[in-house]
């Protein structure tokens, strides 16, 4: 073969290549390695995230000590909790062992032992039987989670059951006129790659226009500034559009752009969250979701360990955050564990005397329509809508009692004045005077005179 020939046959291959490469430019590695270890940081007292552990592991660098120590701990979550997982959190667990190059087919602790691939397949299973009714008992981001680990770990479910989810779910969003929110598009788009591409070979024409139109979808949520959806979904998305680079129209997306723009979130101190941060220090590094079973966790250097002085972890490097730390009241009963301090402006006694605004907050029933209470709170400039939560209970218990459970991204309100949600039909749903979605109600701070809303309605998949 002539070098004209070779070099026609191999320029294509070598562009396309180049065109893929995306992830952080040479300038921006310090406030990544400066994010992994602020992550690590924030979870040395709670039970790590397993989505944590795969963004440690995707990352090019590397604490290979405390990744040892939080795949134990979740080894031990599973052993001692699996079988109440939901199928969301059997497949996060799932990919994490599958990313620290461990087997979940045979899950060891001591003399205990677990097969992780047959518990979320049984999860899954009764997940799908439910879809007779119309719905699945979860939701199809549980759903396309559970796809993607089992399709990882080269479990191939049969083609057919991949057309019946999927054309479920178009079925559902046409019925109900629901738009699925970008990250469960997203890790969709991850799960059809896999289940077409990847470990195992579904490409009938249903599958390949499934994956067509969840790609366009995410495509119709980029913006000028390079986000995709919001700052929230831009890391998942980034890592589905890499992941299926050459479906996508030439020039339909500028990957520097996205990343550009989550860098500057981390600069923001945006991703406060060890599960907001995972979704997106692959995308970062270049990596996706799909890289978790393609590691060799032996070959990891160790090159990030934070520096320990006297029994105190200091980090060596310049926090990513010029964020200020200021005094801030402790929701004891309701803290996450935080990558960056909170800048909260409460003054304290010492200082300046506190200033006060007036919020309105209503909370309204919707579904059976049995109450619509409202309250004129003064409360500090600076609270949050959580803290104007607790001055409303503080004050009128009957009527503004709220019940929570911790997740991942904080607090989900369950329960408002008696009236507890099933969070599959229906919801607790915040949304601010201007109708605009609250989207985390620990940082939210409304201004004074604005009005805040809790309405109970049925489940609203586009505002997830
Ligand atoms: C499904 C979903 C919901 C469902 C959850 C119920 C269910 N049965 O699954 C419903 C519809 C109830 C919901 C509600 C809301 N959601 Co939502 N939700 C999601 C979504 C798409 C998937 C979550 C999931 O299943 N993960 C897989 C499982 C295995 O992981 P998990 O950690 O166990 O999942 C739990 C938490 O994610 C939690 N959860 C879901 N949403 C929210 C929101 C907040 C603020 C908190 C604290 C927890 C929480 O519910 C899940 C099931 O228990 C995520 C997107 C994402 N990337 O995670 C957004 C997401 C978590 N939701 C978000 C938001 C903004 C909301 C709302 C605040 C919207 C609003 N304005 O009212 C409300 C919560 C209000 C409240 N009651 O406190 C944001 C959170 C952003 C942030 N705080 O930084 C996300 C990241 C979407 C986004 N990209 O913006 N959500």
């Amino acid at each position: 073969m002539s070098t004209l020939t070779l070099l026609i046959l191999v320029l294509p291959m070598l562009t396309a290549n180049l065109s893929q490469q995306c992830g952080t430019p040479v300038q921006g590695r310090s406030l990544i390695t400066s994010f992994l270890r602020a992550m690590l940081r924030s979870m040395e007292e709670t039970l790590p995230e397993p989505s944590a552990l795969i963004a440690l592991q995707l990352a090019s660098q590397h604490d290979r000590a405390r990744e040892e120590q939080i795949l134990g701990q979740l080894k031990e979550n599973v052993i001692k909790n699996g079988t109440e997982f939901s199928p969301g959190a059997a497949a996060w667990h799932m990919m994490a062992l599958l990313s620290s190059c461990n087997d979940p087919l045979n899950l060891v602790v001591g003399d205990q032992r677990v097969n992780l691939v047959a518990l979320l397949t049984e999860k899954l299973e009764m997940d799908i039987a439910h879809m007779g009714s119309g719905r699945p008992l979860t939701d199809f981001h549980q759903i396309s989670l559970a796809i993607l680990a089992l399709c990882k770990a080269s479990v191939c479910l049969p083609c057919e059951t991949i057309e019946q989810i999927f054309s479920s779910a178009v079925q559902l969003s046409i019925r109900e006129e629901i738009a699925y929110p970008v990250d469960t598009l997203s890790i969709a788009a991850l799960g059809l790659r896999c289940m077409s591409f990847e470990n195992c070979v579904c490409r009938t024409s249903m599958i390949e226009s499934a994956l067509q139109s969840v790609i366009a979808r995410i495509l119709a949520n980029v913006h000028c500034d390079g986000t995709i959806g919001d700052l929230n979904t831009t890391g998942l998305a980034v890592q589905a559009l890499t992941a299926n680079y050459d479906l996508l129209p030439p020039g339909s997306w500028d990957c520097r752009r996205s990343v550009g723009n989550l860098l500057q979130g981390i600069s923001n101190g945006s991703f406060n969250n060890p599960r907001a941060a995972s979704l997106v220090i692959p995308s970062l590094e270049n990596r996706t979701l799909l890289d978790i079973d393609k590691l060799n966790c032996s070959r990891d250097t160790d090159d990030l360990p934070l520096i320990f002085r006297k029994g105190l972890t200091v980090d060596n490097s310049t926090p990513p955050t010029p964020t200020p730390t200021l005094p801030s009241p402790a929701h004891t009963s309701h803290t996450r564990p935080r990558i960056f301090p909170t800048a909260k402006l409460f003054t304290n006694s010492t200082s300046k005397p506190t200033t006060f605004i007036r919020v309105n907050y209503t909370v309204m029933d919707t579904v059976f329509n049995t109450f619509n209470h409202w309250l004129l709170l003064n409360v500090p400039l600076g609270s949050s809508v959580l803290d104007i939560m607790e001055e409303a209970e503080r004050l009128l218990p009957t009527q503004f009692r709220f019940d929570h459970i911790q997740t991942p991204w904080g607090p989900l309100i369950t329960g408002i004045n008696g009236l507890t949600s099933d969070f599959f039909m229906t919801q607790w749903h915040f949304i601010t005077g201007q109708n605009d979605p609250i989207k985390d109600l620990e940082e939210y701070v409304p201004s004074d005179g604005d009005k805040i809303l809790a309405i109970f309605t049925y489940r609203l998949i586009e505002n997830e």
